[in-house]
Formats: structure tokens, C-alpha cells, sequence
């Protein structure tokens, strides 16, 4: 990788020699390495990715949206007088050639992004203090967006959040059976078919078909947020890859589903799933003190059963990666699909049946 380091960062506009190079961070999708390079005698660091292109069909397209996203934020952060902005907003390294990514030899897609220093990020939550910071910095997130019309952002990933869609690849990897697993993963299935009905009865109820459309983040898990080292507030949102058209209830659902219980999203001890109605609580206060008034009764009706739905959502597709042999998320060990959909599904029944208890909650928190 050193070598291949030294040479993709020659089309970015970073002055300086590369010092030092290596893999940064837990996402199931790009390849990320954190390099420093040398100027003047100053060490500034960068991220750099491989896009992952498989999934990303449209690279160009994507870091079009990223610019566009970005440059939005920022001058919304300026307007509202904020604090190092540069902390506070990612920062696209473009290449000389005016581009925000590199095509190298081996067609491999390269971009590069600042990186923002005196902060770190987290896998999954011990505190409320912790939940809320994470919330009010997505809430913030949505809010700063809330003018730039969706028509301006494309749409990098279609069908990305149909949850109805899901649930039929799901069916169709099953009847299929590339791999062999499907006998395997029977109590999964009914599981799943079972809180599928009632998460799609609680939506219609909720009228989630009148949710507005909005410039939404679409991947709000808790490790997409980074917080200040020393105050511990959470200052910036990363992973801008499937900002696009969507509904609030995705982003919040996503937090919930990483943010609202102890354990990560892959443990596989199951008896450490819990959903946890004190984080639960942090995270739709700290959502509705970072997103404002944004709100309308239909979205905050709909918070409570977000999480349930977007839990199951995750739960569907990790196990339909099992069942197709593993070729969307990285796995760390085998069957890591597996533990993923059995955790996720775990917390999904907790979540079910505390749903009163949430909507009380939510109800609870001031307009
Ligand atoms: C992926 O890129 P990363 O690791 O933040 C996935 C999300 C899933 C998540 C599950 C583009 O997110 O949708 O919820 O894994 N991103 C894409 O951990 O599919
Ligand atoms: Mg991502």
C-alpha cells in the first residue's frame, strides 16, 4: 500500500512528502488510510479512500454531490457564526486538475479529505451524555440541509432505504440460495417476516408516506459522527457518501439502531443486546435540540418506531449478504453476516416491545 500511497497522493493538492501511512477507521464499504505529510516542517494528515466502485456506480457523481453538500454546510456554519468551521465540516482535497478524485492506473477511484484532528469517533454508546452529543450534531446536521433542494444532489444509490425493496432481495437471495445457507437462517426468516408486518402496520398508521422529502444523510450510525477530544461534543458529521433525497426517519432510525443500546452491531453475545430507553430518550431530546423546529407532527410521530425500522431494514440486508456469500459489507470472521442480522434482530424485538414506552418519550419532549 506504501508505494501505491506515495503515488495517489501526487494528483491531490497537498504540498509536502508523505511521511506515514495506515488504515483508518470501521466501514463495511471504501478501503481508508489516514496519511501524514511534511511541509515547512509541519505534519498535516489526510484521509485518502478507495472508493468502493461496485457499489458506487457513479463516482464522479457522488463526489459531485460531496462538494455540493459540503460547501452548503459550510457556509451555513459561517452564517450561523460558528467556531473552526474547518472542524466542523470535511474539507475535499481536489486534485490539480480541478477534479475531487483521482482515477489511477489500475482504475482504482481515489479522494482525499482533511482530516480533523483532536477528535475521534466511537462503535457504540455507554452514556446519555454520549447519545445526545451524537444526536444534536445529526439534528444539526439535517437542519443545516434543510434549504438546498433535493433536486440539486443525485441520487447515488437508488432504492437505498426501501425498506419494501429489502425485504424482497432478502426473499429472492433466500429462494436462490447461492451459497447453500438458507436452511440455515430459518428462524432469522420468520423472525423477520413477522416484525416486517408489524413495522410496516405501525409506518402506515404513522402515515409515513407524508414524511417531507429532504437532503438527508441516509447513514447516521453512531461511528458517522466525530467528537472533540476535549469537551466531548460532537462536531462533525463524516461519511457524506449517500447524503441524498430521504426522509428524517432514516437518519434518526439509523442512530437509534447504532446509538440506543450497549453493544455494537455485530455482538455476538446476544444477551448484551438491549435497547436502553435512557439513551433512547438522550438521543430524541439531543436530535430535537440540534434539528430545531424542523419537525413537522407527522416526522416526530414517527420517531419512535424509526428505530424498529431501520433495524430491521439492516437486519434484512446483512442477512441477505450471508445468504449471497458475503459480497456487500466486509466481513471480519465467518458468518460475521450472520451475527450482524442476529444482533440486529435481537435489539429489534427489544425495540418492539418497548414502543409505547418510546412514543411517551417522544411525546414527553417539548415542541
Ligand atoms: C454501511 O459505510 P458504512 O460502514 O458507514 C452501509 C450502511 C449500513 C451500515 C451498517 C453505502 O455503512 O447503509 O447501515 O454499513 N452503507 C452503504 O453498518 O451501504
Ligand atoms: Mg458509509
Amino acid at each position: 500500500m506504501s508505494k501505491r500511497a506515495a503515488q495517489l497522493a501526487r494528483p491531490f493538492e497537498i504540498p509536502g512528502t508523505l511521511c506515514s501511512v495506515a488504515a483508518l477507521g470501521s466501514g463495511h464499504i471504501h478501503d481508508t488510510f489516514l496519511a501524514e505529510y511534511e511541509h515547512r516542517g509541519k505534519r498535516t494528515r489526510f484521509v485518502h479512500q478507495r472508493l468502493n466502485t461496485r457499489i458506487f456506480r457513479d463516482p464522479a457523481g457522488l463526489m459531485q454531490n460531496v462538494v455540493r453538500v459540503t460547501e452548503h454546510l459550510r457556509s451555513a456554519l459561517r452564517a450561523r457564526g460558528s467556531a473552526e468551521v474547518e472542524r466542523r465540516c470535511l474539507r475535499v482535497i481536489h486534485c490539480a486538475d480541478g477534479r475531487p478524485f483521482h482515477v489511477d492506473a489500475e482504475e482504482g477511484v481515489w479522494r482525499t479529505t482533511g482530516y480533523v484532528e483532536r477528535a475521534h469517533s466511537v462503535d457504540s454508546v455507554d452514556r446519555p451524555e454520549r447519545a445526545g452529543e451524537a444526536a444534536r450534531a445529526f439534528g444539526a446536521f439535517a437542519a443545516d440541509l434543510a434549504d438546498l433542494d433535493p433536486a440539486e444532489v443525485l441520487e447515488t444509490l437508488p432504492g437505498f432505504h426501501a425498506l419494501e425493496g429489502r425485504i424482497a432481495a432478502l426473499e429472492e437471495a433466500a429462494r436462490a440460495d447461492p451459497r447453500g445457507r438458507a436452511a440455515g437462517v430459518g428462524p432469522e426468516l420468520r423472525q423477520l417476516r413477522a416484525a416486517r408486518a408489524t413495522v410496516a402496520r405501525e409506518l402506515d398508521a404513522r402515515s409515513f408516506a407524508r414524511a417531507p422529502r429532504r437532503v438527508v444523510h441516509n447513514d447516521c450510525k453512531i461511528n458517522n459522527v466525530l467528537f472533540d477530544d476535549a469537551s466531548g461534543e460532537g462536531i462533525c458529521v463524516i461519511d457524506l457518501d449517500t447524503v441524498m433525497e430521504g426522509t428524517l426517519l432514516c437518519d434518526f432510525g439509523d442512530l437509534v439502531r447504532s446509538a440506543a443500546g450497549p453493544a455494537p452491531e455485530d455482538e455476538p453475545d446476544l444477551s448484551r443486546v438491549r435497547f436502553d430507553l435512557a439513551l433512547f430518550r438522550a438521543l430524541a431530546r439531543g436530535y430535537r435540540a440540534g434539528v430545531g423546529s424542523l419537525l413537522t407532527p407527522t416526522e416526530r410521530r414517527l420517531l419512535a418506531i424509526a428505530g424498529p425500522a431501520l433495524t430491521l431494514e439492516n437486519a434484512a440486508r446483512f442477512l441477505t449478504d450471508h445468504l449471497r456469500g458475503d459480497v456487500y459489507f466486509r466481513i471480519h470472521r465467518p458468518e460475521h453476516n450472520l451475527d450482524r442480522c442476529r444482533a440486529q434482530l435481537r435489539l429489534l424485538d427489544h425495540m418492539l416491545a418497548s414502543l409505547d414506552a418510546a412514543d411517551r418519550i417522544v411525546d414527553e419532549i417539548p415542541d
